[in-house]
């Protein structure tokens, strides 16, 4: 793993959409509890002035994730649709940077990183460490996390701001232990903004 210089610190929100919340197309169980802790986090960042990146998952409407394409899950996240919005209670300042993911119809993206310009954005702010959260930790979390650390990017795990679909009960906590052991870290809200962050949990 290369290891970048640690560089200014951002905060990168997962797929907090409303199809992925209770309600939603493909709700998260208890995706909705993610909001609130996450509007504190942004707080946190706006008052910090650490830069804030939100990616969303935007399909178009014949996507192969799509049951209706032969893929796993119901249609969700339609480009330009209610679904795919961010919900009003999650507090997004306009200077957020807003990444797409999972634009192209052939192909599944769950990782932030694929086809975007996240990392070229992280590098352009002089980011080397990256506070992430959102939905779900045991897909577009766990693989936006994996590519952060491979490319060099330190990572704060935020433990109190995701959730996950479990489609199997134990995913989610599957998909926490193998973002610790790719060298993740875990933070929770009551370390910010006092320095636990050099802490491996
Ligand atoms: C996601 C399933 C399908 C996610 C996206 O954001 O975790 N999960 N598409
Ligand atoms: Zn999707």
């Amino acid at each position: 793993m290369v290891q970048l210089e640690q560089g200014k610190e951002a905060l990168v929100i997962v797929d907090v959409q409303n199809d992925f919340l209770p309600g939603g197309r493909l709700a998260v169980p208890g995706g909705d509890e993610v909001i609130p802790v996450l509007n504190r986090y942004i707080a946190g960042a706006e008052r910090d002035h650490l830069p804030i990146f939100a990616t969303r998952d935007w399909h178009p409407p014949n996507h192969c994730s799509f049951r209706t394409q032969g893929g796993q899950w119901p249609v969700h996240c339609v480009m330009e649709t209610e679904g795919a919005g961010f919900p009003a209670s999650l507090r997004l300042p306009s200077r957020a940077v807003l990444i797409s993911k999972g634009m192209l119809p052939d192909k599944e993206a769950y990782s932030g990183f694929e086809g975007t310009a996240l990392e070229e954005r992280l590098h352009g702010a002089g980011v080397g460490t990256l506070y992430v959260g959102g939905l779900a930790t045991d897909y577009c979390v766990l693989n936006t996390v994996k590519d952060a650390l491979n490319k060099g990017f330190r990572v704060f795990l935020l433990k109190d701001a995701v959730r996950a679909v479990n489609l199997r009960p134990e995913d989610g906590r599957n998909a926490e232990q193998e973002m610790r052991r790719f060298g993740a870290l875990a933070f929770q809200l009551v370390e910010w903004p006092e320095c636990a962050k050099h802490q491996a949990v």
